[in-house]
């Protein structure tokens, strides 16, 4: 399989329970390598830029709120089918229907406050990744 490289934000909830290296645990274990990670605290127009698809959703409010509510950890995660691999390891959006073992499952509070994000496809992982990241800050 191809080796990718995947956008993934561990969120306010889980940055404020102190559950990164957990969380950056699983990702190593199941084969995917951290090659580039910051903390930082996104403002307003990050956050409504970078979930600038889920506009008019419901949801899209008090996502923006949680999102900005506390540090995030944002990453490129790297491995054979890193986009569907994180995608695995993240578990379903609402923690309620997430499969044991994944992140959402061991660690969300619920389907908002829900840990972790990862890119859902090829294309928007690229453009995730250089939503947060310039080339010379990802080490392979
Ligand atoms: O890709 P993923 O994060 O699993 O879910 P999306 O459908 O892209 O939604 C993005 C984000 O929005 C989700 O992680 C939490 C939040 N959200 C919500 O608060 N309530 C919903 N009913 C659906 C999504
Ligand atoms: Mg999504």
């Amino acid at each position: 399989a191809a080796v990718e490289r995947t956008l993934s934000i561990i969120k306010p909830d889980a940055t404020r329970r102190n559950l990164t290296g957990r969380i950056n645990a699983k990702f190593e274990e199941q084969g995917l390598r951290i090659v580039a990670q910051k903390r930082i605290r996104l403002t307003r127009e990050q956050a409504e830029a970078f979930y600038a698809v889920h506009r008019e959703r419901p949801f899209f409010g008090g996502l923006v709120a949680f999102m900005t509510s506390g540090p995030v950890v944002v990453q490129v995660l790297e491995g054979e089918d890193a986009v569907a691999r994180n995608r695995e390891i993240m578990g379903a959006t609402d923690p309620a229907k997430a499969a044991p073992g994944t992140i959402r499952k061991e660690f969300a509070e619920n389907i908002e406050a829900n840990s972790v994000h990862g890119s859902d496809s090829a294309e928007n992982a690229a453009r995730e990744i250089a939503f947060f990241f310039s080339e010379i800050e990802i080490v392979g």
